[in-house]
């Protein structure tokens, strides 16, 4: 079996299998997107520190899980072939053994401080904030994000979700634009730089959430709570109100460019100029770059292949 599948398959696809399979983080490294991708197995690719933290974690946590998993399997099959009444007429009386009990215990116990120790840590980590290099204002509404730049003149951009024709119509120009996640107007944040982010809402309880950069924290009317991230690559990120709030919950997507600080530096003027056409200009060439960077890697790496 395992032959025929080596014969019909070329080595990097079997490769690739089985990275999907037993690597879920690592999986969809280098696709270049901050969204999840059709058929897609385990957590979006990390884009930040934390996120990098947050999927060796996971993959740790998988590894205990499954272990269990195939143990337990093991010892039901176990009891059901050596125990049944056809191979074991006369059952054993023994109610109690001391031994069994205390490694019942105290191996559990072992496992919960294995999984607690980086647990702790990452959570830690999470709620340590760095000096922040600039700070947005998030505002949720019933059923768009509003974000504020305090550090900018305060200058807010209204994101609201394409149409299923707008999003043909930009990807038709070349902007890669995912349905259902893009939006008219996208944040944008300086690449390695720490982000801090206020959250709070205008209405109902919403939830600000970026997967690759593992930033998730609820916007609660009349409070304000906070995330940060430092996104260390370029690129467009999505993420979607993650909290039930009502009718259109599921089309509020969040997207945040990561752009150089030169970009960044000109797309901050445009919009404290209320440019926004030129903002759209700069967004949309950066989007554009960066879809061709990456169809020049693509077909370079096939090319060594
Ligand atoms: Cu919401």
């Amino acid at each position: 079996m395992l032959k025929w599948i080596r014969k019909c398959m070329p080595q990097t696809a079997l490769a690739g299998l089985l990275a999907l399979l037993f690597v879920p983080g690592a999986a969809m490294a280098n696709n270049g997107l901050g969204h999840a991708l059709p058929g897609q197995m385990g957590l979006q690719e990390a884009a930040t520190p934390i996120s990098h933290e947050l999927h060796t974690f996971y993959d740790l946590t998988n590894i205990i899980i499954i272990a269990i998993a195939i143990f337990v399997l093991i010892l039901l099959l176990y009891v059901m072939f050596r125990f049944n009444e056809k191979s074991n007429p006369t059952p054993s009386t023994t109610t109690h053994h001391t031994l069994l009990e205390v490694a019942w215990t105290v191996i559990p116990i072992l496992i919960l401080v294995v999984i607690a120790i980086p647990s702790f840590k990452l959570l830690m980590n999470q709620y340590t904030y760095p000096k922040p290099d600039l700070t947005i204002k998030a505002i949720g509404n019933a059923w768009f994000w509003e974000h504020e730049y305090p550090d900018y003149g305060n200058f807010n951009v209204t994101s609201n979700m394409l149409t299923d024709e707008e999003v043909a119509e930009r990807n038709a120009k070349g902007v890669p634009s995912p349905r259902l996640l893009s939006v008219d107007n996208e944040i944008v944040v300086p690449v390695n730089k720490v982000v801090h982010v206020l959250v709070t809402s205008n209405d109902v309880i919403h939830n600000w959430t970026i997967p690759s950069f593992a930033s998730k924290t609820d916007a609660v009317p009349g409070r304000v709570t906070a995330t940060w991230f430092q996104a260390e690559r370029e690129g467009i990120f999505y993420g979607q109100c993650s909290e039930l709030c009502g009718l259109n919950h599921a089309f509020m997507p969040i997207a945040v460019g990561v752009v150089s600080e030169q970009v960044f530096n000109e797309w901050a003027g445009a919009m404290q100029a209320k440019d926004r056409k030129k903002a759209r200009e700069i967004l949309d060439k950066v989007a554009l770059d960066q879809a061709g960077i990456k169809t020049v890697a693509d077909s370079a790496s096939a090319q060594a292949r």
